[in-house]
């Protein structure tokens, strides 16, 4: 019998509504019918102490923690929110590092390594997610804990002085000396892992992608996640994705529909995305009365300062742009604040001509595979996406563009508007391949496969 998988990530798809994130999605698709258990914070913010809760879902174990309200403030929010993630993103601007946080990031990690153990069996492997939980495997080694341990990071790496502004960025980056195996989004995620390890902790590389600092041998290596392209193209034919194709082809028939969704987040570049759809406006105005944006921005970390701020920020983009460049008969952008449900979202991918996918920085991006999966070959749309997202490694047959560069972004979106079919079926078809080859699917075997080859932990 092969051994029992652990996934611990901050939090589960465990069909809870609100706020969709990529790791979810991602975890949710990659357990496969050999179950296993999943592990981490319930959602729920509790007064007191919290009680593990278990929960069988067919050959899965979930397990979850609530949190305090001290706690999530400052494990949640404030340090893997407003610490890591800016840093994490190459916004140092937006960066609180003198509030303290770091307290709350070190005991949540601890108590949930304490939790943990006590569900552990010695051959299980676990397999630990991104930015929340960095130091828990020098927690669980601290408990004895001797299991094969792999890391991915979903969020970019940064370069190594940017890193090197967090106080603690020595601490944290030892912490990952204590897993087996952490794995990265892209190759430039790894070079700059690289660079830091040996710069700044003086580790020395030993062949092929590994480390060795403190006495240990650290592996690491690339493996871009993906999405199960068979699950989203079925859910494309089901009928609520079919019904909203219908609604929205039916709605905007007279015109050019763009896409963007995203949750509101200032990596996914929102504001720069718009002003680039209104100088397309500008110096291509045969779009005019015709091009139509619909960005669904879904509410997400809503009650950290920085994202309130953007959320102001687009709503009045928003109304400008529709109001001193619409028109009685037409409204250039469809602003949605909310959560579009899961199983309409590939039938609004479909209607679209173009999606605009352009993060100023992001760990991969399922959207744009997303997108691809959702087109119908025959008649497939366009994907415009920024070269600062990990998924550009990959997808060279997109409009790569600079988000920054708002006159080149505005050229590219009128290419990709006016692309003639055979070119979009021909980019379309190898994208496709692309995003099929390197499944969710691949993605999991490929890091388990990675972990397993291991030397074991001494
Ligand atoms: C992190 C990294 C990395 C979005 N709005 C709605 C909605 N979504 C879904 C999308 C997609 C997921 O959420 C978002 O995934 P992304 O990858 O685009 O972005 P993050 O949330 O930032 O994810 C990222 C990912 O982890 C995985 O490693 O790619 O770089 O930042 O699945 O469809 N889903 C629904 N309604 C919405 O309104 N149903």
């Amino acid at each position: 019998m092969s051994p029992r998988l652990v996934v611990v990530s901050n939090r589960l798809a465990d069909g809870r509504p609100g706020a969709p994130g990529g790791v979810a999605v991602a975890l949710g698709d990659a357990f496969d019918d050999s179950g296993g258990l999943w592990f981490g914070w319930s959602g729920n913010i509790v007064e007191g102490d919290s009680a593990l809760h278990v929960q069988q879902v067919g050959r899965l174990t979930l397990a979850t923690l609530d949190l305090t309200r001290q706690d999530h403030d400052s494990y949640y929010l404030g340090y893997s929110n407003g610490v890591l993630w800016p840093v994490f993103h190459y916004r140092l601007d937006l960066a609180d590092f003198d509030a303290g946080f770091i307290e709350g990031y070190r005991r949540v990690n601890q108590r949930f390594a304490r939790q943990l153990v006590s569900l552990l069996r010695p051959d299980d492997v676990i397999w630990i997610h991104d930015y929340h939980l960095i130091p828990l495997a020098s927690q669980l080694r601290a408990l004895g804990c001797q299991q094969r341990i792999g890391f991915f990071l979903h969020i970019p790496m940064p370069p190594q002085l940017m890193l090197a502004a967090i106080p603690q960025h020595a601490w944290l980056m030892e912490s990952l000396f204590s897993y087996d195996l952490v794995g990265f989004q892209s190759q430039a995620d790894l070079l700059h892992f690289s660079r830091y390890v040996q710069a700044e902790l003086g580790a020395v590389a030993q062949g092929e992608q590994r480390y060795s600092a403190f006495g240990q041998l650290l592996q690491a290596g690339v493996f871009p996640v993906g999405i199960d392209v068979e699950a989203l193209t079925a859910l494309t034919h089901g009928k609520e994705a079919r019904d909203m194709y219908e609604r929205i082809t039916r709605a905007y028939s007279r015109r050019r529909l763009l896409l963007g969704v995203e949750r509101l987040d200032y990596s996914k570049g929102l504001p720069q995305r718009l002003r680039a759809f209104r100088q397309l406006l500008k110096k291509h105005p045969e779009n005019r009365n015709s091009a139509t944006l619909i960005q669904v921005a879904s509410p997400s970390r809503e009650a950290l300062e920085s994202y309130a701020d953007l959320r102001l920020e687009l709503e009045s983009l928003c109304g400008a742009i529709n109001g001193e460049d619409g028109d009685l008969d037409w409204t250039p952008v469809r602003y949605i604040h909310r959560h579009v449900p899961r199983k309409r979202l590939p039938g609004l991918y479909r209607a679209a001509r173009v999606a605009l996918v352009t993060p100023l920085r992001d760990g991969m991006n399922l959207v744009a595979k997303e997108f691809i999966a959702a087109q119908n070959p025959a008649d497939p749309g366009v994907l415009v996406l920024s070269r600062f997202a990990g998924a550009a490694e990959q997808l060279k047959e997109a409009l790569l563009v600079n988000p920054y560069d708002t006159e080149a972004t505005a050229d590219s979106i009128q290419q990709a508007l006016h692309m003639p079919l055979d070119e979009r079926q021909g980019r379309h078809q190898m994208l496709l391949e692309r995003i099929r080859r390197h499944d969710v699917h691949w993605w999991r075997q490929s890091f388990l496969q990675a972990l397993a080859a291991t030397q074991p932990h001494p």
